[in-house]
């Protein structure tokens, strides 16, 4: 079978509370989802396949058909995240345009809402949750003319029963193959906060055992890959040119004695590049940060959210603020890069004033880059539960939404105590606070290294200011 993997383009993603000049560069991320799935068909099966990242040059849909027409698949296998499900929607019918035989959705918004997707027009079968085994066991039995209907991880069917577990080809993430990272153009995605080198995702760890409200993490079992295997695919990346690698881990830190180890394999092993990762601030100690730095660890995300106790106990954070104020000043004295998430219009931001004491709180903290959103509670967490038994939050439009996707399809947010206009407003001063202080300014012009270097961050402070802005660099083609 000939397999295609497409990511949509992103045309009509749902409005979300982020500035335009911040979600634009969400497009310079590699489809690591996509590359994972395809690499494992290379490696288990006989199928041909190849990747679209339509996403990347946003490409139109005339071009995808021809695209489509041109390779000819039997298989086409769309990613789907929620905020893109008009795209997606999209991408299907341009595919059974061109010919598609078999069209299969998989992907986040998949896995987080299984019996909403299937019988999708156009589509003839869902993946939920991991996509390697159920997408191969797919190929092969769409190739024999088989039906679908009955294989783990798979609906076929509105009748189909949600699969109770997501199907992992493995236990251990170290089974799975290298992820071969040329089945895209992987010169050409970098990190608007990185160095400017090519720069890629990876995946060290799977699933969450915390329980913030607003998350819907928990629900994946936690899985880690082993340090000398996560090395052998760093060491892949670097033979490729690449020296920027960020860990979508969805937290790297769940026991520091992993981090410890993965740090002491990338030192023994001599492997030079620069990382980030998503962090918890319990347990960031001097010693284990010391371990990262002397690793290439370049950066640290931190979602810190909230900086009142009675905000992160509300959001089930499970940190206090002391706890978040040492990390920050532990990663400063080591000599860390932090990027530090806050939400905006949470349930125990009750008046401006109390927004404005979180945006303060994100300054006095002092991350390198900040990161607002305004609180949008998906479906599936518990704060939408809690959204929908207190009134605040709605199930009708998402549900809606989801059955017939709609361009103008706007999320709701969590607007018990501002409407949106002042949640945007707010949203617009705390990055414009954060971001316009001769400080910020200042430390960033100390830090630039190179006249490449230096137009990229004065694009990325311009954009961050002039949100309609183009780019004014392109994204790297080779290794600085
Ligand atoms: C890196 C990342 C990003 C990056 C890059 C995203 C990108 N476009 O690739 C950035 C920072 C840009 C980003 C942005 C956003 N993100 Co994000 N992000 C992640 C993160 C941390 C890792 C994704 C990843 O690469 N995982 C590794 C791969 C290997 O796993 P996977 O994606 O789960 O894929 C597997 C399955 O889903 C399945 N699968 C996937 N695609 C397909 C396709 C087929 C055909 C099949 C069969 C199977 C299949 O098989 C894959 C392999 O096992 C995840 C959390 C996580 N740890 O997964 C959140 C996550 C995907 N993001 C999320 C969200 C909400 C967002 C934003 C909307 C946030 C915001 N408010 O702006 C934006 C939207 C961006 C956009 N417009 O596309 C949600 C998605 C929820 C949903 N229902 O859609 C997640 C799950 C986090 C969460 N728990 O809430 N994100
Ligand atoms: S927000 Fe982070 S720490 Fe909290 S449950 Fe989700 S992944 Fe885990």
């Amino acid at each position: 079978m000939r397999v295609m993997l497409i990511r949509p383009p992103a045309k009509h993603t749902v409005e979300s509370e982020v500035p335009e000049a911040v979600s634009a560069e969400n497009l310079s991320y590699p489809p690591l989802a996509l590359m994972a799935i395809a690499t494992f068909l290379k490696e288990k099966s006989r199928h041909e396949v190849c990747i679209i990242d339509a996403q990347l040059d946003n490409t139109p849909y005339e071009d995808l058909e021809r695209q489509i027409r041109d390779w000819k698949p039997d298989v086409v296998g769309v990613t789907a995240f929620t905020v893109q499900l008009v795209d997606v929607h999209e991408t299907v019918k341009t595919a059974r345009r061109a010919g598609a035989r078999y069209v299969v959705v998989g992907g986040p918004h998949v896995s987080d809402f299984p019996r909403e997707c299937v019988g999708l027009p156009g589509v003839d079968a869902v993946v939920k949750g991991e996509g390697q085994k159920p997408m191969l066991d797919l190929c092969d039995l769409w190739e024999r003319g088989e039906s679908p209907r009955g294989l783990p991880g798979v609906m076929a069917h509105p009748d189909d029963p949600v699969p109770e577990q997501d199907v992992y080809f493995s236990n251990s993430l170290d089974d799975y193959p290298l992820t071969d990272r040329t089945l895209v153009d992987y010169r050409r995605y970098y990190d608007v906060m990185g160095r400017g080198g090519i720069f890629t995702t990876m995946i060290s760890s799977r699933g969450c055992p915390y329980r913030c409200t607003f998350c819907n993490t928990p629900r994946h079992r936690y899985r880690v890959m082993s340090p000398s295997r996560a090395c052998d695919e760093i060491e892949a990346c670097i033979k490729l040119g690449i020296s920027e690698i960020y860990f979508v881990d969805d937290t790297f830190n769940i026991t520091n004695a992993r981090v410890i180890e993965l740090c002491d394999e990338i030192i023994k092993r001599g492997l030079k590049f620069s990382w980030t990762v998503r962090f918890r601030v319990k347990g960031a100690t001097r010693e284990l940060l010391q371990k990262m730095k002397a690793a290439g660890c370049q950066r640290i995300q931190f979602g810190v959210e909230q900086g009142t106790e009675e905000g992160l106990l509300r959001l089930k954070k499970d940190v206090t603020v002391r706890e978040i104020e040492s990390a920050f000043r532990l990663c400063r004295e080591v000599g860390i890069n932090t990027v530090a998430y806050f939400m905006i219009g949470t349930p125990t931001e009750r008046s401006r004033d109390d927004v404005m004491d979180t945006i303060d709180y994100s300054i006095n903290l002092d991350p390198d880059f900040v990161m607002f959103n305004v609180l949008t509670p998906f479906p599936g967490t518990t704060l939408y539960d809690e959204g929908l038994r207190d009134g605040v939050l709605d199930l009708d439009p998402w549900l809606k939404f989801m059955r017939e996707p709609r361009a103008d399809f706007k999320a709701q947010v969590w607007d018990e105590h501002f409407t949106r206009a002042e949640l945007r407003e707010m949203l617009n001063t705390a990055y414009r606070r954060f971001y316009w202080r001769p400080k910020f300014v200042a430390r960033n012009l100390t830090q630039i290294r190179n006249p490449q270097d230096f137009l990229r961050k004065a694009t990325a402070g311009v954009r961050m200011l002039t949100p309609k802005l183009p780019r004014l660099l392109a994204p790297p083609t080779q290794v600085s």
